[in-house]
């Protein structure tokens, strides 16, 4: 047998990767055409290449190495753990210490009385859990018609067949058959892009107002819960007007609903507080959880659950469950990374420190030809590509390319920042210090310039009619 080694060519790495490996989100002949970029170590917040490029990661690998990577107490937490007890499930009245230690941790973190936690093995699996869970939660009281969920355009919740349907991706929805029965979608409350003439204010409104109307038009004793990132993440890093939250919680709170937060991005610091219900004051019923929870060192997510919920589901038996729910290396590991994040002030000083300082230099962005808007919460940010400010117009061509041509040029600046459409977003480790964020916003201005001038040559810098 080969051995496949950070060592070998990167030319071979890269067809032996061609040949053998689906990747997710990719049209698989571009890449093998193209060749993956091969990672190989990573410290801090700096990625390296297998051609030895040193490239700061923007995006937190993919917005979860809150923790920065590198961590040795991670590995050594790993490691312990799978020397004493690798493995076993939580099936059948059984338990172990790391599942009982987190359940616990997460009870004392999170906020309101979300003091209980059902693992899954991700995000998708966990909001996989959520469908089933408030479902059964309105059978369980002798509602067995609350079955509707209704969700946002543009919100991403996973790629399994449940998370993906709650999911408001058109693209995902135009493959296998998506989305199942009993999910409805309403708009986003993305103002630069579909705000017209009204005000952020006045369009938050708007937007959460469309929630009122589909619970009316469905019928409030057909309606289970409502999902929602605080901040949508994958569609943009799209920040709600400050209207939006109170008025979605108005509604919850009028109709007898749940409102799952959606927190896989938002918590575990991303917003400047360790969730993104604390930031926006949301009282979330349930929230999903994932990614920053182990800082992505090892798979895990989960739905934690309030008391009154938790109570009526624990009244009959849920027919639940996946092999790795409570994954014992993936708790101990998840449990070391909570303990740094606290103990060493990591959420708590993004939020006071490094955020501010980060938000300061990413709205200046926006004094660039090519920015019409920079958005900033806490660790997480955007900007809106425009060739026309004055009028927040998308380009005339195809959308996604301008956003394409400014990640390439971000790559090479040695910079991660991912493109959506034609925003282009950011969500670095929460360790990112100041002289970083110098680096990361003279590269983004760099990128920007680059890309800026390639469009103009290209003349690409025409807004849509
Ligand atoms: N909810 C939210 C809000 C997410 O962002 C999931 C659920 C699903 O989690 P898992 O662990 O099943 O992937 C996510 C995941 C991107 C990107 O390109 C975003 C995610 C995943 C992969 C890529 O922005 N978010």
């Amino acid at each position: 047998m080969t051995v496949i080694s950070n060592h070998m060519p990167t030319a071979e790495l890269q067809a032996l990767d061609a040949a053998h490996h689906m990747h997710p989100f990719t049209n698989g002949s571009e890449l093998a055409a193209k060749g993956a970029r091969v990672i190989t170590r990573a410290r801090g917040v700096t990625l390296t290449d297998s051609e030895g490029a040193e490239i700061l990661d923007a995006m937190a690998g993919l917005w979860c190495v809150n923790i920065g990577y590198g961590r040795e107490e991670l590995a050594e937490a790993a490691a312990r753990q799978m020397k004493e007890l690798p493995y076993y499930n939580t099936f059948f009245q059984t338990t172990h210490v790391p599942a009982i230690a987190l359940a616990d941790k997460l009870a004392e973190l999170a906020p309101l009385d979300l003091n209980h936690v059902f693992y899954a093995g991700s995000g998708s699996e966990a909001n996989d859990t959520n469908i089933r869970l408030v479902r059964t939660y309105w059978a369980q009281l002798g509602k067995p018609e609350k079955q509707v969920i209704i969700s946002r355009k543009n919100a991403y919740h996973g790629s399994s067949v449940g998370s993906a349907s709650l999911g408001g991706m058109a693209a995902m929805h135009g493959q296998g058959g998506l989305p199942i029965p009993g999910i409805h979608h309403i708009d986003q409350p993305n103002w630069w892009a579909e705000g017209g003439e009204m005000s952020p204010e006045e369009f938050g409104l708007e937007r959460a107002r469309q929630l009122e109307q589909a619970i009316q038009e469905l019928g409030e004793d057909k309606v289970a819960a409502f999902i929602a990132e605080p901040v949508q993440g994958a569609g943009g890093v799209i920040v709600p007007p400050d209207s939006y939250w109170p008025e979605i919680q108005r509604i919850c709170d009028k109709y007898e609903i749940l409102l799952i937060a959606d927190e896989v991005i938002c918590g575990f610091g991303r917003t400047g507080n360790w969730f993104g219900a604390q930031t926006y004051g949301i009282r979330p019923d349930i929230m999903t959880i994932a990614k920053g929870l182990s800082s992505g060192y090892a798979p895990i997510g989960g739905s934690l659950v309030s008391d009154a919920v938790a109570e009526v589901l624990n009244r009959g038996e849920f027919f639940h469950g996946y092999t790795y729910s409570g994954h014992p290396v993936s708790c101990a590991v998840a449990l070391e990374n909570l303990r740094i994040l606290e103990e060493e002030g990591i959420v708590a000083r993004a939020g006071s420190e490094t955020a501010p300082y980060l938000k300061q230099k990413w709205e200046a962005l926006c004094d660039h030809p090519l920015v019409g808007e920079a958005t900033i919460v806490g660790m997480m940010g955007s900007i809106a590509l425009t060739p026309d400010k004055a009028r927040r117009a998308p380009f005339a061509a195809e959308a996604g390319t301008a956003g394409l041509i400014c990640r390439e040029a971000c790559f090479a600046n040695n910079l991660v920042m991912r493109h959506v459409g034609d925003r282009m977003v950011i969500s670095p480790p929460l360790v990112i210090t100041r002289d970083e964020i110098d680096t990361l916003i003279d590269r983004a201005r760099a990128a920007l310039d680059q890309a800026h001038a390639r469009l103009t040559d290209e003349g690409l810098m025409r807004a849509a009619a």
